[in-house]
């Protein structure tokens, strides 16, 4: 039974290629790459590689992570040359003998290693960078909202990531890559890059990935968090739930702050939820392909009307 399930309908387009990558024996990591890389280098996408929003300098930095296990996960932070970011992680985790690299040295080791550098800036990102500096008073923050139509609606408060799980017969796998927040502090990194916070999988229990407000989900070891409620034996909707009350109960979250978190056990049971409307999921298994808004919705809120 395989299975694919992804944050935002902007990782829709390459759902079932992906999947067709699934087969028996096939690495699901493959899969789940393929949906991110897609999305990375769609300059239309915001949010996640090469037309990410840049931070407050002008300067785009991506943060991305690969994991199959707790022995098999790599990170590549800030990387300000090499726009393929889940690429690069998976070179930390497949070519060097670290988990994490950082900077500089992880655009050098992703380029030594054949991955290009590149422009990072796309035109529109700098356009709006520049409309931003000229009056950072503008469109004060607020969420995405995924209408479903590929496209998020959102200002230059919101950010958004693309988080993958893919299963098949060989296990799980995840990525999560992004740009972070626009106009994040110079050095700024979120929780997309870091094992247990953006992303946690393990072969035995199960796999757990985040996007939204970074600094609610760092503390929280927010995605290790649901993995181990679901060892613990919870359903990954019940796990996801407990995340999700616990950043509430214990952190002030602000209205432009948006959780939404994927989950998969290992028997293939798997769920989606958020903290407030507005965030949707696309999920591929032997039914076809959907996306859809999860049931689980922790805070009651009206629809803005400029969502519809
Ligand atoms: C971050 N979690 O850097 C990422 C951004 C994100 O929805 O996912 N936005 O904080």
């Amino acid at each position: 039974m395989s299975l694919l399930l992804s944050t935002w309908s902007f990782s829709r387009p390459e759902h079932e290629s992906a999947f067709a990558r699934l087969g028996p024996g096939a690495d699901p990591l493959d899969a789940a790459m393929h949906v991110a890389e897609a999305v990375e280098a769609d300059p239309e996408v915001d949010s996640v590689g090469y037309g990410g929003l840049p931070d407050a300098s002008g300067g785009v930095s991506l943060d991305a992570l690969v994991m199959r296990s707790p022995a098999e996960h790599g990170s590549a932070i800030a990387l300000t040359q090499v726009r393929r970011a889940a690429a690069a992680a998976r070179l930390v985790m497949e070519k060097s003998p670290h988990r994490i690299l950082a900077g500089p040295g992880a655009d050098t080791f992703a380029m030594q290693h054949g991955l290009p550098a590149e422009e990072m800036l796309a035109p529109a990102a700098r356009e709006r960078w520049e409309a931003w500096r000229n009056d950072p008073n503008q469109d004060p923050g607020q969420r995405p909202w995924d209408s479903g139509l590929g496209r998020l609606y959102r200002n230059e408060g919101g950010h958004d990531t693309v988080c993958v799980l893919a299963q098949n017969d060989q296990g799980l796998a995840g990525v999560c890559t992004t740009s972070g927040m626009p106009w994040k502090a110079p050095g700024r990194v979120g929780d997309s890059p870091i094992p247990g916070a953006g992303l946690y999988v393990h072969p035995r229990y199960g796999a757990a990935t985040i996007t939204g407000t970074g600094e609610l989900v760092i503390g929280n070891c927010a995605s290790f968090s649901v993995v181990e409620s679901m060892r613990q034996g919870a359903e990954p909707s019940r796990a996801i739930a407990h995340l999700l009350e616990l950043v509430l109960a214990e952190q002030p979250v602000k209205p432009e702050d948006q959780l939404g978190v994927i989950a998969i056990s290992p028997d293939g049971h798997w769920a989606a939820g958020s903290l407030r409307p507005g965030f949707k999921y696309v999920v591929t298994d032997e039914q076809g392909t959907r996306v859809d808004s999860p049931e689980l919705v922790i805070v009651d809120e009206p629809i803005p009307e400029t969502a519809s």
